[in-house]
């Protein structure tokens, strides 16, 4: 298991990777190209500087979340072979430079949802949290102003204003896509970029939907179990992975985290993990959690003893966590509780190793 730490580049991350660096047991980075549009292809000199800024900070950076596909692609446009012939060059090149993973998702128009990005829980701190209720009443595009309003100034990851300008012409390209053509399209795309991944030594990691259900009537493909098991066995190959990220899988308590991790891990299919909590409220509501087993509804003791028992030997990093000791930044990526959860998975793990549980 290797521990690393998601950063969002030096122009758009208030933490600098001399803190990352800090938190015992982070050797890793996870990065990306945030100044690149969706569907191009990322450059030689653009991923070599991302590398030099890591290494220079004495961090590897082995791990790239996320190389974001194009919607074209999603919705299955016949430009969508230009785009997927884009994704395989920024495959080879980011090969060139030591990547082993990369994460992604295949969201419809947008990436995860939450209803508060700013919810005050008991303690004091303040966490992110999604309300069904809110989120079924609410329209696309309230939800695109209300989630800018409430982001403390930053871009997040999927909500990128230039790729949402036109949300009625993205919404009207997705009405005839139901689950099965999203499928059907998710399979194409990695039957194009599968064979350069096993060629270069990279493995793809698909990100679960979060929350996994659909939103806005838009199909999500990557929900559960039997969603899992169909990707892989969409194109069969170890280079075709999964992130496994337990709070957006958990976020569903139908949804048995620990047998997908040891069905998984065990398949030799999950080279990336996130590591979260999440607390369960009524009718489908969540809101997310310190990482700890005793503030959440899932056992994280039980979740990181199935990645060891199972094998696993990818990297891991904390998820979201909470604004904590008056930190501000971007909603879900401050630097605290999130170094508190890196430190209380390292915690964990080192004693399930050395409680005889079998070796990973
Ligand atoms: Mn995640």
């Amino acid at each position: 298991m290797r521990m690393s730490f998601r950063w969002f580049g030096a122009q758009d991350d208030p933490i600098p990777l001399s803190y990352i660096r800090q938190i015992p047991g982070v050797h890793d980075v996870v990065g990306a190209l945030f100044d690149v549009p969706v569907g191009e292809v990322w450059s030689t000199d653009k991923i070599a500087a991302l590398k030099k800024q890591a290494s220079d900070a004495d961090l590897n950076l082995e791990v790239i979340e996320s190389v974001n596909i194009h919607d074209d692609i999603k919705i299955g446009l016949p430009s969508r072979d230009r785009y997927i012939e884009n994704y395989r060059q920024s495959i080879r090149n980011l090969a060139e430079f030591g990547i082993t993973v990369i994460c992604y998702n295949f969201m419809p128009v947008f990436d995860w949802l939450r209803t508060d990005l700013n919810s005050k829980l008991p303690d004091g701190s303040f966490a992110m949290a999604y309300n069904d209720q809110i989120a079924t009443s609410t329209t696309p595009e309230q939800m695109v102003e209300k989630t800018a309003s409430a982001s403390d100034g930053f871009t997040l990851p999927g909500w990128e204003p230039e790729r949402l300008a036109d949300l009625k012409k993205l919404f009207e390209q997705y009405k005839d896509v139901d689950e099965d053509a999203l499928r059907a399209n998710l399979k194409y795309f990695l039957e194009g970029v599968i064979p350069v991944c096993e060629e270069v030594g990279i493995k793809m990691a698909i990100h679960p939907d979060d929350p996994p259900k659909p939103i806005f009537g838009l199909p999500r493909v990557v929900k559960n179990r039997s969603d899992l098991q169909a990707i892989v066995d969409m194109v069969d190959s170890p280079n075709n992975g999964l992130t496994i990220c337990t709070g957006s899988l958990g976020e569903n308590p139908e949804n048995d985290v620990v047998e997908i991790i040891k069905h998984f891990v065990a398949a030799d299919r999950v080279p990336f993990a996130h590591v979260r909590n999440i607390k369960w409220g009524q009718n489908g509501n969540f809101r997310e959690s310190a990482h700890l087993s005793s503030e959440g509804s899932l056992d994280l003791y039980e979740i990181v003893r199935a990645l060891h028992d199972s094998g696993f030997e990818g990297f891991i990093r904390p998820d979201h966590g909470r604004m904590v000791w008056g930190e501000t930044g971007r909603p879900g990526y401050g630097l605290y509780d999130r170094a508190m959860g890196a430190t209380y998975i390292n915690g964990l793990w080192e004693a399930v190793d050395k409680s005889g549980s079998p070796a990973a």
